[in-house]
């Protein structure tokens, strides 16, 4: 059986639509209901309206991307009681209404963090970049964070310095707007002193204690997803490293085992993102799929390049860091596993996460990472390779 093909969705407004996911081959969208602010409880209703177009394009809506947890759950200050509580209905309404996945995040202020979203490729397509003597730059002489420098050593500095000096003004606002701007997906379009103020939430706010925040967001939110029938998959941190001073805690092997045994349930999963895990130095990501299978409730597939110093860009869904082969072959074997052991859930949904900027998109407006044919490129590919890895060594 093959992994189920699935698109990312950002609703009726998304430039991409369902007649074009379905042209894609894909047979499941992932999406969410953007325009509900986080912390809101998501009616039955509207849950059920989007399903509704989904399902009449003739594809599948098993799992949302994102339910987002709001700030102030994961500073656990002012209103998170409330909060958590409507994140919990929004669970049971999404359970009523036949989704059994969530896919979420616990990154503090930003969800998933670039510094160039045009970053040019040898063939002329245009990818995401996270360079981290950007990031340094623009934390250090254009937010001018308190105390950034002390995050750093000189080596770095010096480079972030000389880096940030031959920037001209064009390119000190781009890096700005790359960086602030709410990402497809994202809660927030930051302007630069709301995003000090939200930082400020997180000073005093450790990495044990961060911590300890998203395993009570755990303990309270698990045992109503078991009951809602709707598995809960943590997407990991993206870049896994620390930015702008805040606590990171689901960005290694480590912190995935750990999270997994706070709350030992087939409920509390992994959304398992190739890309935003192969960027750590240090993580082995085939043999971290390998470890997690079992837990892994969704999979975004995607590759990357890493430099030294912590920086990468996005490759070819095929060529780059992670090993794709083994990846798939990975998820092959857990989901023989799955249907061996008579599972219903046995079938693996995985996306082709992110895809550059080419052809006739390069003259659309798209959102950064989400055009067309980038990722219709990157589905492509992944198809292929899957289907040989299936003739091969599963049939
Ligand atoms: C980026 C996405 C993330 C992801 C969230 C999950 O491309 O992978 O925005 O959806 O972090 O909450």
């Amino acid at each position: 059986m093959k992994l189920e093909q699935a698109w990312r969705w950002y609703g009726p407004d998304d430039p991409v639509s369902l007649l074009d996911i379905k042209q894609a081959g894909a047979s499941a969208v992932v999406t969410a209901l953007h325009h509900i602010p986080p912390g809101q409880v998501w009616p039955q209703e509207e849950i059920m309206d989007r399903g509704k177009v989904v399902r009449e394009s003739g594809l599948n809506w098993s799992i949302v991307e994102s339910v987002a947890v709001h700030e102030d759950i994961k500073t656990r200050t002012g209103s998170y009681q409330l909060y958590l509580d409507n994140y919990k209905q929004t669970l049971e309404n999404l359970g009523i209404c036949g989704i059994t996945t969530v896919c979420y995040n616990f990154m503090p202020v930003l969800d998933w963090t670039r510094t160039h979203l045009n970053f040019q490729m040898k063939s002329g397509s245009l990818a995401l970049r996270f360079d981290r003597n950007a990031l340094i730059a623009f934390d250090c002489f254009v937010l001018k964070r308190p105390d950034a420098h002390m995050d750093f050593n000189e080596d770095q500095l010096a480079q972030a310095e000389q880096y940030f000096k031959q920037l001209g003004p064009k390119a000190r606002i781009d890096l700005q707007r790359s960086i602030l701007m709410g990402l497809p997906g994202t809660v927030e379009d930051f302007s630069l002193d709301d995003f000090s103020t939200s930082l400020q939430a997180y000073r005093g706010i450790s990495e044990a204690t961060f911590r300890e925040h998203f395993y009570a967001f755990l303990k309270e939110v698990i045992p109503t997803a078991e009951k809602a029938g709707v598995k809960m998959a943590v997407h990991p941190d993206d870049p896994p490293m620390p930015i702008f001073g805040l606590p990171r805690i689901v960005s290694n092997e480590k912190d995935l085992e750990q999270l997994l045994e706070v709350v030992d349930s087939p409920y509390n999963g992994i959304t398992f993102c190739t890309g935003s895990l192969g960027a750590g130095a240090d993580n082995d990501v085939t043999a971290m799929i390998k470890k997690f299978s079992n837990k892994i409730h969704f999979v975004h597939l995607r590759n990357i390049i890493k430099e030294p110093n912590g920086s990468f860009y996005e490759s070819d869904h095929l060529t780059g860091d992670v090993d794709m082969f083994n990846i798939i072959r990975a998820l092959l074997e857990e989901q023989q596993q799955r249907i061996d052991e008579g599972r219903l859930d046995s079938r693996i949904t995985m996306r082709p996460d992110h895809g550059h900027q080419m052809l006739d998109d390069l003259r659309k407006q798209t959102y950064p990472g989400y055009s067309a044919i980038g990722r219709l490129r990157g589905l492509g590919e992944l198809r292929g390779l899957e289907l040989g890895i299936e003739k091969s060594f599963f049939s």
